[in-house]
Formats: structure tokens, C-alpha cells, sequence
């Protein structure tokens, strides 16, 4: 008896099972025809190897995405869905500031973030795409000096009744200083294109007295 390796299986089903090989397609077949040949052979093995990974993989990936639905839909999580799903408030596309000067009370370095006011928080005489919910409070007559910076992509921090437009690039320091003559909000956007939400980006500086400055301090 010639015994062939290669379809030592198939051999053995034929000599002691009496299988009926599928040796054309039938209706609604999924799987493939029964191999009659080494080459096909390897078709099918290397079909049964990959088809392992490619199920562990399909589970993988299905558990992570009925997870994420399941976990991050309104009703579950609200607070995610305000705040995470737009992706305007998750990075990128908003200013921080720190008064390296000073700490808290605390010993806490003094820094805060300032984001846009959204059109629909927006109250009577505010501006829309201009305002935001913290103002960088400075005092008025004061020389300072600005450091800026960027933690992503090149934005540029620009108020124009401050003559202040100055690059903030990733891994650099950039310099700038500032002294304004008179107290009031003086408002400036972002003025490099840094991505989807550029034009939500904006900045207000607000100049008061010497004492007031004192007390916004105070209130950090
Ligand atoms: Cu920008």
C-alpha cells in the first residue's frame, strides 16, 4: 500500500471511516471541499491556523467595543457623555495658565485652565466664541512677562488691543512681555491652525488695579 504523509489523514478516513469525501460544492456550503491534493491541503491549514488567531482577536474586539457602548452611552454615564464625546474638553484645544510667582496657601503651584463658554451657556453681554469660564487676571501697569508653550500641536496665543501674538510650539519656550495701560477684558484667539476645534480656542485677559489683582490671588 503506498502511503502518502502528506494526506495521511485523508488516507485514513478513506481506508477505516468509509467517509463520503465533498468533492463538489453543495448549497450553502461554508466550509471548503474536501483536499485531494497537498497544495490544497496546505490551503486549508493555513486557513484553520489563521482562523484560531482571527476568532481571539473577533472576541477581543467585540468585548472591547460592547464594553465602550455599554459603559459610555447617556444613561450610564452622563457625565462622560457632557463632557468626553465632542472631545472638546478632553485636550488640545483650550489655554492653561500658571503664575509661576506665587503658590497657594497650600504649597500648590497656582494654574488653571480657561475654556470657551459654549453658545448655549452663554448669558446676556457675553461674547459668543470670545468669552471663557476663567480669565487670566493681570494687574494693570505691571510689566510681565509671558512664557508660553504648547503640549501638542503649534497654537499661538494672540490679543490683538495687547499688540500680543507669539507661537506656542511644542518643546519650546517662547517669550513675550506685556504691560497694559488701562484696566478692562481684553479678549484674542487662538492664531495658528492647530486642528478641529482652532476657531473654540479663545483667551481673555482681564487688566485691573494692583488691588484687586491682590485679591484674585487671594481667591485662588
Ligand atoms: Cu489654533
Amino acid at each position: 500500500m503506498i502511503y502518502n504523509l502528506i494526506n495521511r489523514t485523508l488516507d485514513l478516513n478513506v481506508l477505516f471511516l468509509n467517509q463520503i469525501l465533498n468533492d463538489a460544492p453543495e448549497p450553502w456550503q461554508i466550509g471548503y471541499q474536501d483536499s485531494a491534493a497537498p497544495g490544497f491541503t496546505g490551503v486549508v491549514e493555513l486557513h484553520n491556523t489563521l482562523f484560531f488567531y482571527i476568532v481571539i482577536i473577533c472576541i477581543s474586539v467585540f468585548w472591547m467595543l460592547g464594553t465602550i457602548i455599554y459603559s459610555h452611552n447617556y444613561k450610564n454615564n452622563p457625565i462622560a457623555h457632557k463632557y468626553l464625546n465632542h472631545g472638546r474638553f478632553v485636550h488640545q484645544w483650550y489655554w492653561s495658565f500658571e503664575y509661576s510667582d506665587y503658590v497657594t496657601e497650600s504649597g500648590d503651584p497656582i494654574e488653571f485652565d480657561s475654556y470657551m463658554i459654549p453658545d448655549s451657556d452663554l448669558e446676556l453681554g457675553q461674547f459668543r466664541l470670545l468669552d471663557v469660564d476663567n480669565r487670566v487676571v493681570i494687574p494693570v501697569d505691571t510689566h510681565i512677562r509671558l512664557i508660553v508653550t504648547s503640549a501638542d500641536v503649534i497654537h499661538d496665543y494672540a490679543v490683538p488691543s495687547l499688540g500680543l501674538k507669539i507661537d506656542a510650539c511644542p518643546g519650546r519656550l517662547n517669550q513675550a512681555s506685556l504691560l497694559t495701560e488701562r484696566t478692562g477684558v481684553f479678549y484674542g484667539q487662538c492664531s495658528e491652525l492647530c486642528g478641529v476645534y482652532h476657531g473654540f480656542m479663545p483667551t481673555a485677559i482681564e487688566a485691573v488695579s494692583v488691588e484687586n489683582y491682590l485679591s484674585f490671588l487671594d481667591s485662588l
